[in-house]
């Protein structure tokens, strides 16, 4: 059998594709492009929360948010070392990423205007996370799916942690509700859009799923996550800003109003509210450790006994 046909037979029987395999150039691309895009976003990720570190409102709520914000690097980490099993380089991607070559998750591109958004990132931003990532465990690339397992298991004590800390302000004071509220109108929308277009204008999804990258299409990973999120509002006590939400007990699904999709765009091409802040802060941070980069190549090739 040719690599070719070991490939297909691989992808067939369900088993995992590794990165000495032969593989399609198209499977290697599309790999790299969904591994470098997530890798950006757990980066990219890290800032709208991060901007309430030192605001935390007690030791112990900026102890966990520290402690998620930097699970979210070890998660960015992790992926652009899957990416690297593909042949790409880390630095070439984080070039991609600064000048606005690659692409990250839409969602980073909304402001944290209060410490009730931690709680909602938390709840709805991981939930999706988690909703669209478990069956990425079973994605055909195997590195990759490894490691899903682990950022999966990371990501489920996040939506947890964001939860509880809405709990907590639930049953605090009126304006403490009215913050849960506020962020919670704020970020429903973005987070549906966190699932991608719909399927009919996803142009990587038939291909992805034939090689078994993506195992659920966009629109039935968003509907799933509606189909969970609404219990949880309901438990919270929040009001989910659709008027057309119900349950459709025909579908056995809840209906819902129809996505902003121009906003979408808009944000995917670099216009959302805090898209040139993002990039702006990512850049700065890539000058700021340069000096540390160049350090440990001079120190590693010292070590191996090269002239530095
Ligand atoms: N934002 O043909 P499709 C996290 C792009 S969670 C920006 O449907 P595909 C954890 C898409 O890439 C967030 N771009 O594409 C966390 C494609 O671009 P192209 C990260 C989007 O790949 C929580 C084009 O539109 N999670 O970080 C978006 O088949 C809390 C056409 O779309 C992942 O990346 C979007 N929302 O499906 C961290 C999960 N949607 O071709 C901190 C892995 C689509 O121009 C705090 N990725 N695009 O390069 C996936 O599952 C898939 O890539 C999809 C998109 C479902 C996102």
């Amino acid at each position: 059998m040719d690599g070719a046909q070991v490939f297909e037979e691989t992808i067939a029987k369900d088993q995992r594709v590794e990165p000495r395999d032969w593989m399609p150039e198209g499977y290697r691309k599309t790999m790299i492009r969904q591994i470098a895009q997530h890798a950006h976003s757990e980066i990219i990720g890290m800032q709208p929360e991060g901007a309430w570190i030192t605001r935390a409102p007690s030791l112990r709520r900026k102890a966990i948010l520290l402690a998620k914000v930097q699970d979210e690097a070890g998660h960015g980490l992790y992926l652009y070392s899957a990416a690297e099993t593909l042949g790409a380089d880390r630095g070439d991607l984080t070039r991609r990423l600064i000048e606005g070559r690659q692409k990250y998750s839409s969602i980073f591109n909304y402001p944290t205007l209060t410490f009730a958004d931690v709680g909602v990132i938390g709840w709805l931003v991981d939930g999706a996370a988690i909703c669209n990532q478990v069956p990425l465990c079973r994605s055909s690339y195997g590195p990759y799916a490894r490691a899903m397992i682990r950022i999966c298991k990371e990501e489920s004590f996040h939506q947890r942690q964001g939860y509880e800390l809405l709990a907590t302000m639930m049953r605090g004071t009126a304006a403490q509700r009215e913050m849960v509220q506020d962020a919670t109108n704020r970020w429903w929308w973005p987070s549906l859009m966190m699932f991608g277009p719909p399927d009919k204008d996803s142009p990587n999804s038939a291909q992805s799923m034939a090689w078994k990258i993506k195992r659920h299409s966009n629109d039935d990973l968003r509907q799933r996550f509606v189909d969970m999120s609404v219990p949880q509002a309901e438990a919270l006590g929040v009001t989910l800003p659709d008027p057309a939400l119900r349950w459709n007990a025909e579908r056995d699904h809840y209906d819902f109003g129809e996505i902003d999709w121009d906003e979408f765009k808009r944000v995917i091409a670099g216009s959302g509210p805090m898209n040139a802040e993002r990039l702006a802060h990512r850049r700065r941070a890539d000058e700021d450790g340069a000096w540390v980069r160049e350090a440990a190549a001079a120190h590693a090739a010292k070590r191996a006994g090269a002239p530095a």
